[in-house]
């Protein structure tokens, strides 16, 4: 008989009261392939299963009073014990407001850790002893508040799944992503011709690879200029000066 060997790339555990919203990566489009083909596994552990209360809640008032309440410290506790024994040695992250701003170049690290646990708070977040004692790293995915960390953590995952050899067919589209040049994508443009009167920028149907690749670039740099100026703080090459000079001529009104 033909036996599979384990192919998997990284194993993802996730503690979370909602098992059911990671359907939106396990159930569709790359990350649902990825499963299929063994390269990630994604798994939940729900802290109600482990609630010895006989109303099953999970969630306990924090000492000093103030608003809110927090996640009950042991269902959180089993389930991350249980976690770790099903995945030995695994890197343990907790997604909160409070930690560190997850970007693009954070991936590397990440997709080396082959397990990784995910801990979602709901309501005001986890005990602090649960941090100081099982947490690797904490992370935030951006700016903002949300209800709780489960798409914070389905974030995590859809971006590291992806850059894992055999998830998205070509290297080449991930060299010349965003934020491996520091740089914003141009504008694409696909059939038909014409849409509504608007046509395809001439210079596209051209042919002329040297034309397209400098007026592509263009669009980057003036892209990258108006909404995110962060990113042209690298010094720019005299072929580039030219070009976003040309697009700030080309768009002054
Ligand atoms: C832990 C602690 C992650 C998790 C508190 C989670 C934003 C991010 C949460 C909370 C998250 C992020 C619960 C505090 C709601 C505020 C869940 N929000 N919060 N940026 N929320 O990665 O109230």
């Amino acid at each position: 008989m033909k036996k599979k060997y384990d192919n998997t790339f990284i194993w993802f555990k996730i503690i979370t009261i909602f098992p059911e919203m990671f359907r939106a990566i396990t159930h569709y489009g790359v990350t649902n392939k990825a499963i299929k083909k063994n390269i990630i596994n994604i798994d939940c552990i729900n802290p109600r299963d482990f609630s010895k209360n006989k109303y099953k809640s999970i969630d306990d008032r924090p000492y000093g009073g103030g608003p809110g309440m927090l996640m009950s410290v042991e269902p959180l506790y089993l389930s991350i014990q249980h976690a770790k024994s099903m995945l030995k040695n695994a890197f343990i992250i907790y997604l909160s407001p409070q930690g560190k701003v997850f970007q693009q170049n954070h991936i590397e690290q990440l997709i080396n850790k082959k397990k990784i646990i995910f801990i979602c708070g709901r309501y005001e977040g986890i005990d602090q002893r649960i941090i100081d004692n099982y947490v690797n790293e904490e992370w935030s995915v951006g700016n903002y508040i949300l209800t709780g960390g489960e798409l914070a953590a389905m974030i995590m995952i859809d971006s590291i799944s992806r850059l894992i050899p055999g998830v998205i067919k070509t290297k080449k589209s991930i060299e010349e992503e965003t934020f491996s040049k520091n740089l914003l994508d141009y504008p694409n443009y696909t059939r038909p011709k014409i849409i509504r009167n608007k046509s395809v920028p001439e210079i596209l149907l051209s042919g002329n690879h040297n034309k397209i690749r400098l007026w592509r670039l263009k669009q980057s740099l003036g892209k990258t200029w108006k909404n995110r100026p962060d990113l042209l703080k690298n010094k720019l090459t005299k072929e580039e000066k030219i070009l976003l000079d040309e697009f700030k001529k080309e768009h002054k009104k």
